[in-house]
């Protein structure tokens, strides 16, 4: 049909043009540092943890929490972006009810060791899920099933896959690629890709 994309969309997504210096893509691009890790849900849990505390639930806790149908944009910082994707999971919202909390910063911790920092306040607000359905069907194990997080607004690199938990800190830890030269925050409408 020849569409050339002039970079200009409004799929549901309620954006109407890409971040600076990013491309769209309809394909789904897998991007791993190492292998993927394989966790029986029946071993899976979610935790958020600050100090002494520490809330967790296991995969039938968390199915039994209110889910969020969600349609976002997404953007990597290796420029492709991917408009109007769907997912389903569990607002950080919810996640967050027991949790008094007066950490400023989170560091998300994969199963498998992989890391990213995320400020609580990227975290609330509608803006985070931890997500186990794509496109109506179970998360593919590449793209970090059972179940990753999203946080659509910032480079896809702080939507951390095979999520295990989040740590709260007073202070903000660089994760694995903040450690690495990428931005410690991500923000693609500012291009914060590298520190
Ligand atoms: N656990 C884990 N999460 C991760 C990564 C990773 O290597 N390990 N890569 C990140 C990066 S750099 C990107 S761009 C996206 C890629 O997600 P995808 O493979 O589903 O496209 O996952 C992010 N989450
Ligand atoms: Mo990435």
């Amino acid at each position: 049909m020849g569409i050339v994309s002039s970079g200009f969309h409004g799929r549901g997504s309620g954006n109407t043009a890409l971040p600076p210096g990013q491309h769209e893509t309809r394909d789904f691009p897998v991007l791993t540092a190492g292998p993927a890790p394989l966790i029986p849900l029946a071993e899976w849990e979610f935790f958020i943890a600050e100090n002494g505390r520490r809330l967790s639930w296991s995969w039938d806790d968390f199915m039994a929490l209110p889910q969020d149908e969600i349609t976002k944009d997404i953007h990597c910082v290796t420029s492709w972006s991917k408009l109007g994707t769907v997912w389903r999971g569990v607002s950080l919202d919810t996640l967050f009810d027991g949790m008094e909390t007066t950490s400023g910063f989170a560091i998300a911790h994969s199963y498998g060791g992989y890391t990213t920092n995320i400020p609580v306040r990227d975290l609330l607000g509608s803006k985070a899920w931890v997500a186990w359905e794509f496109n109506g069907g179970p998360l593919e194990r590449a793209h970090g099933g059972p179940a990753r997080l999203l946080v659509p607004h910032l480079y896809f690199w702080k939507s951390a896959k095979w999520i295990h938990g989040l740590e709260l800190t007073g202070a903000e830890v660089p994760g694995f690629w903040e450690s690495n030269g990428y931005h410690l925050h991500g923000d693609p409408w500012r291009e914060e890709r590298y520190s």
